[in-house]
């Protein structure tokens, strides 16, 4: 299997996914599978990553204010964390030849904001040029489950907040449409874009990624 072109000397991986899909679980249990092999990894996220992303993240999650935000104005902020977050420390890390392992990155926003929300393809799309520049993933895991199976896992957690953040409280066929965007862009990006089926035990899908990384140079 080859991977994307490589454009730095570092690699770039994103991990994608339904809510709930093992993403964060699954970047740590890799971060320490590359790191025995003598890799050096940045864990990051999206959005987030840097403070002021960090902050933009809060009030993409959780606008406490009462207003409703706009499907444009969320994704604006999110491409602002994602500008922020590119070139303060996804490039930086690439260029010094470390891997990125990064929960969420530009297949979110298609998915979300654009068949979730509904927002323009085109507006999303310039947005991610503008944002992204040269700092294309070398490789994306996608995590697919159905929707259903993701909120159970992630239900305790909710419960203990006392709360769902904006995406949480969305219904089923948001998060399906959610879904089915995640896995046409799979289909569209075969080369970058790896389905790995995450209704099974962790340890089985690490193994999955494990396996399906063994022939790609990173
Ligand atoms: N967003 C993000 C956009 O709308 N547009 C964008 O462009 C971007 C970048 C981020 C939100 O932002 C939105 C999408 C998101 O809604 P978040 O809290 O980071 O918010 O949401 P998620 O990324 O979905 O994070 P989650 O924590 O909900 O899911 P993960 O990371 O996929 O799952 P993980 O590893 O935390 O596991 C969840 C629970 O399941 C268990 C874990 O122990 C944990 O309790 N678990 C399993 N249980 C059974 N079997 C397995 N295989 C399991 N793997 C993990």
């Amino acid at each position: 299997m080859n991977a994307c072109k490589r454009r730095f000397p570092g690699f770039f991986i994103t991990f994608e996914g339904p809510e709930g899909a093992g993403k964060t679980t699954q970047i740590r249990w890799l971060r320490d599978h590359l790191a025995a092999a003598g890799k050096t990894c940045l864990i990051t996220r999206e959005p987030g990553g840097t403070p002021l992303a960090e902050r933009l993240r809060g009030i993409v999650k959780h606008l406490d204010s009462g207003e409703k935000l706009q499907p444009e104005t969320e994704l604006m902020l999110i491409a602002a964390a994602r500008c922020q977050h590119v070139h303060e420390v996804i490039r930086p890390a690439l260029l010094r030849g470390e891997v990125v392992l990064c929960d969420r990155f530009y297949d979110s926003t298609a998915a979300y904001q654009g068949a979730g929300r509904g927002v323009s393809k085109t507006l999303i799309e310039t947005l991610r040029e503008a944002a992204v520049g040269d700092c294309v993933p070398d490789l994306t895991i996608l995590l697919d489950l159905p929707p259903e199976v993701g909120f159970e896992r992630t239900r305790t957690r909710q419960e203990t907040a006392g709360r769902f953040d904006r995406f949480e409280a969305e219904q089923l066929a948001f998060h399906t449409r959610v879904r089915q965007e995640f896995l046409t862009i799979a289909v569209r990006e075969p080369e970058r874009v790896r389905v790995v089926a995450a209704d099974r035990t962790p340890e089985e899908v690490s193994a999955a990624i494990r396996s399906m990384l063994n022939d790609v140079e990173i």
